[in-house]
């Protein structure tokens, strides 16, 4: 085995893979030198592991290592004694004075002076309507910080250059990351994950000699301001640090905001000393094992409007010590196993075989090659199937029931200037962080974001009436609320401090979308009463009220409307009005499954029949992005890397294969974007061209984004690193193998030539059809499919009609073959049914039989 020299120094529990594991590389990434210990370093080849609370980047370094550490709540901004009228950036002053003397919001003047055709005043006046701005940073934005650092500084001589065979590497089925060498003719070895059933970060240092372990434990917290942008980015605190038996206690509180922190680690030795040193540091000399345990907590709590839990400091590092003495108690197996369990239960549920071998060389050596056309196929699918994979890794890393949703970040930040304060960006990049939770099965992933959709509600409202209008009170509550294109933990669901980046109501139906999303694949329908249907209803109720007619069409329109990021500013747009037909299609389906509001119904289709456009194609025969678009290129730029007008064909449902007229239109409008394009874009595009149903379109940009896209740690690059581009390109795999956002489920709909043979299993489907799949030359062999929910399965395989289904028992199941290639049965709850004997697609004009007469002349 040519990788075996990198796996000697290991110890055996790393090296025990989830049973599908054929090989010690597959889904692992690996790399022969430490990252350099710079910001640089941090981003480009740090290893990230995270339970969604915490996050950590694992530096590796030989003398000194660097743990960087996140807690993902420890965001300064948001309320604070220096800040008593904090009110989520809402200017409350937003009212102009009309012609004729009544105070009306500044959204109203501007679309009645569209309405008088004065494009000019309401060009204008769309520069009022704006948040407040925080360039200064004290107005309460804020930024995602960083915790800081735990060092562990060995007291020997090591060097990256007089040790060996040095490998560090995350593992992706065991979501645990290891360092190792030999120095001196001993094998070291450090071993990091985070559990989220203990919600600890756990590291172990052992050696193949007993006394071999000398080193300090230090945890720096990080209050430095860190590169970038001049803001005040609120990363001054103050702290105590103390060692006392071994525990090192870091207790503060951020200056900006009052928000206080605790992190509680705990040094176990096995063999050798351990002393408490005056500085806060443990000191541990000849050890022979050493296990850290770490826990870190803030007093943040998603309660509008204080969003504290209101705990004193005492009660918070109690809060943190149970952590610690309750994982210490357990023991290092014992948190390994429970961490495992957890992990590998979701990471496991989804196989995916492209024909792969893993590749014997480190991730980034394979990474150049792939790049620059050296690598052998099967080491191009190794990389490709690693890179989908490591998309639900990191969901699973950054997104877990109970705590904040994933940022631009996911749930690290290497300082505390992090690009876009690794805030929430709902323009797009919020929303494809949760495009891969339910298709590619982890759909616990996405409570998150389901739950901080739902914490924007409140502060919402205020942005409602101070902009639209539209107010919320005892008479009509749940009115309608509205959130822009970036909000943050505290509430700040403002319109940005510029209109031309930052007004952005259609955010909310677009997220609202994901949030959708998860009653369509999981079928819980007592969870969609309670939770998601309120949601939708009050924004469909919100727009009942804010749409107005088009002055020119009487058709209703959501005006003023900017096309994110590069407008201009028009009466309503081709962004806003499909996200806005969607969020009422979703929403009518919604009341009429948990039989609700009978009289919004009929309302709520009226409006979505009236409503302006959505989708109109243009003279170049493109979908225009705005209806005063006249050819392609008149209005906004080309080759902008937002392809707005296009979400009715991903993640939407206005433009389909279905719609052959409006597929093509759109395909000009794709091709006029490019590929091209920064990370996250990229990542947009494969998904976007799968749903065109062209693999290799979306298989040449997977090319593309590896190509510019991806950095060493295989995180995805804006630049700089921004995480949504990982999410979009593992949704856009699952988009490539299986559709079913039309009614039925699309099977292998978008397959490149490249990936002619494979299988995989745990695909998920709406109506929770759990799918496996396996395919030759291009052609499926067999398909399965699990009914997680019951109900009639509808499949989309070319010939399907003229195959066989049989249940779990071999019992031959009779199927209605209907028009365009599907078939259409019952299924029974928890049955799984295989469908083989698929004709070759090189069968000429199948006669369609009824399914009875097929299926025995298939058999005899
Ligand atoms: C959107 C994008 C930018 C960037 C930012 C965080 O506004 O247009 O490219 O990704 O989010
Ligand atoms: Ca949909």
């Amino acid at each position: 085995m040519l990788f075996s020299t990198i796996s000697t120094t290991a110890s055996a529990d790393v090296n025990s893979k989830a049973s599908k594991a054929t090989n010690e590389n597959d889904l692992r990434l690996w790399y022969e030198s430490p990252a350099e210990d710079s910001y640089n370093g941090w981003e480009k080849w740090s290893l990230p592991i995270g339970n969604g609370y915490m996050g950590a980047s694992v530096f590796g370094g030989v003398n000194r290592e660097r743990v960087q550490l996140n807690e993902k709540t420890l965001w300064s901004g948001g309320p604070s004694a220096s800040r008593p009228d904090y009110n989520g950036g809402n200017i409350t002053s937003n009212a102009i004075v009309n012609a004729n003397g009544v105070n009306v919001p500044i959204m109203k003047a501007i679309q009645d002076a569209f309405a008088r055709g004065d494009t000019a005043t309401a060009n204008s006046l769309c520069n009022k309507l704006t948040g407040v701005s925080d360039d200064a940073g004290v107005k309460g934005y804020g930024y995602f910080l960083s915790y800081g650092n735990m060092y562990l500084d060995f007291k020997n001589s090591a060097t990256a250059s007089n040790i060996t065979d040095y490998v560090r590497d995350l593992d992706l089925y065991t979501a645990t990351s290891t360092v190792n060498y030999k120095y001196d003719n001993v094998n070291y070895n450090r071993e990091y994950f985070i559990s989220y059933p203990d919600n600890v970060m756990v590291t172990k240092l052992s050696a193949s000699e007993g006394g071999k372990l000398s080193l300090d434990v230090n945890i720096e917290p990080d209050n430095t301001r860190g590169g970038g942008p001049n803001t005040n980015n609120g990363y001054g605190r103050t702290f105590t640090k103390t060692s006392k038996d071994g525990l090192i206690t870091v207790a503060g509180k951020l200056t900006d905001n009052q928000l206080k922190f605790n992190s509680q680690t705990k040094v176990i030795n096995t063999g050798g000393t351990i002393t408490d040193l005056a500085d806060g540091k443990v000191n541990v000399t000849n050890a022979d094992e050493v296990v850290i345990i770490t826990s870190i907590a803030t007093d943040y709590k998603n309660d509008y409007p204080k969003y504290r839990t209101g705990e004193s400091d005492a009660e918070l590092a109690a809060r943190v010590s149970k952590k610690v003495i309750d994982a210490t108690k357990k023991g290092y197996a014992g948190l390994k196993e429970s961490h495992l369990a957890d992990y590998q239960e979701i990471f496991s549920r989804f196989d995916l075989d492209l024909g792969q071998t893993p590749s014997s060389i480190a991730t980034d050596k394979l990474l150049k090659k792939y790049n620059d056309g050296t690598a052998p196929e099967s080491e191009q699918r190794d990389l490709e199937v690693m890179l989908f994979q490591y998309g639900r890794y990191l969901s699973i890393a950054s997104s877990r029931d109970g705590s904040l949703p994933s940022s631009l970040q996911g749930v690290w930040a290497g300082g505390n200037n992090s690009p876009w304060h690794a805030d929430y960006h709902m323009n797009v990049n919020l929303q494809m962080n949760y495009w891969p939770s339910y298709s590619t099965n982890m759909a616990e992933t996405a409570l998150p974001l389901i739950d901080y959709i739902e914490s924007l509600r409140e502060p919402g409202r205020v942005t409602a009436e101070i902009y639209a209008g539209i107010k919320s009170d005892d008479e009509n509550p749940e009115n309608g609320f509205m959130a822009h294109t970036q909000n943050t933990p505290f509430g700040w669901t403002a319109p940005g401090w510029s209109f031309d980046w930052g007004w952005s109501p259609a955010a909310v139906p677009w997220i609202l979308q994901n949030v959708w999303e998860y009653y369509e694949y999981t079928g819980d329908v007592e969870f969609m009463r309670e939770k998601i249907y309120p949601m939708l209803k009050e924004e469909a109720v919100l727009y009942e009220q804010m749409l107005i007619e088009d002055p020119e069409t009487g058709k209703l329109v959501c005006s003023p409307a900017y096309s994110p990021e590069h407008g201009p500013r028009t009466n309503g747009n081709t962004y806003e009005q499909s996200l806005i037909w969607q969020m009422y299609e979703d929403v009518i389906t919604a009341a009429k499954l948990v039989g609700e509001d009978p009289a919004k119904i009929e309302k709520w289709e009226n409006i979505q029949k009236k409503l302006k456009g959505p989708i109109e194609i243009g003279t170049s025969g493109k979908i225009k992005e705005w209806y005063e678009e006249t050819t392609l290129g008149s209005l906004g730029q080309k080759g902008h890397r937002h392809m707005s007008h296009l979400l009715g064909l991903f993640p939407g449902d206005l433009i389909s294969v279905d719609t052959p007229e409006l597929l093509e239109a759109a395909k000009v409008s794709l091709n006029d974007r490019g590929d091209q394009s920064t990370g996250w874009a990229m990542g947009q595009r494969i998904n976007t061209w799968a749903r065109v149903g062209d693999g290799d379109c979306a298989y040449s940009l997977i090319r593309t984004l590896f190509k510019s896209g991806i950095l060493t740690n295989l995180w995805d690059t804006h630049s700089p690193f921004q995480i949504d581009g990982n999410f979009g390109m593992t949704s856009g795999v699952a988009e490539m193998l299986v559709q079913s956002n039309m009614g039925y489920i699309n099977l292998m709909a978008a397959m490149p030539d490249k990936w002619a043979n494979g299988s995989l299993s745990g695909l998920i489907a709406r109506g929770n059809f759990e799918i496996g799949m396996e395919w030759k030359d291009k052609q499926a062999t067999k398909f399965t499919i699990t009914s997680n929910n019951g109900g009639e399965c509808i499949a989309k395989y070319e010939n399907i009609g003229l195959s066989i289904v049989k249940d779990s028992k071999g019992n031959l199941v009779n199927y209605k073959a209907l028009e365009n290639e599907k078939i259409s049965f019952d299924t029974v709850k928890c049955e799984t049914y295989t469908i083989t004997n698929i004709p070759g697609s090189k069968l000429e004009a199948p006669i369609k039989l009824n399914t009875i007469e097929v299926q025995i002349m298939l058999l005899i």
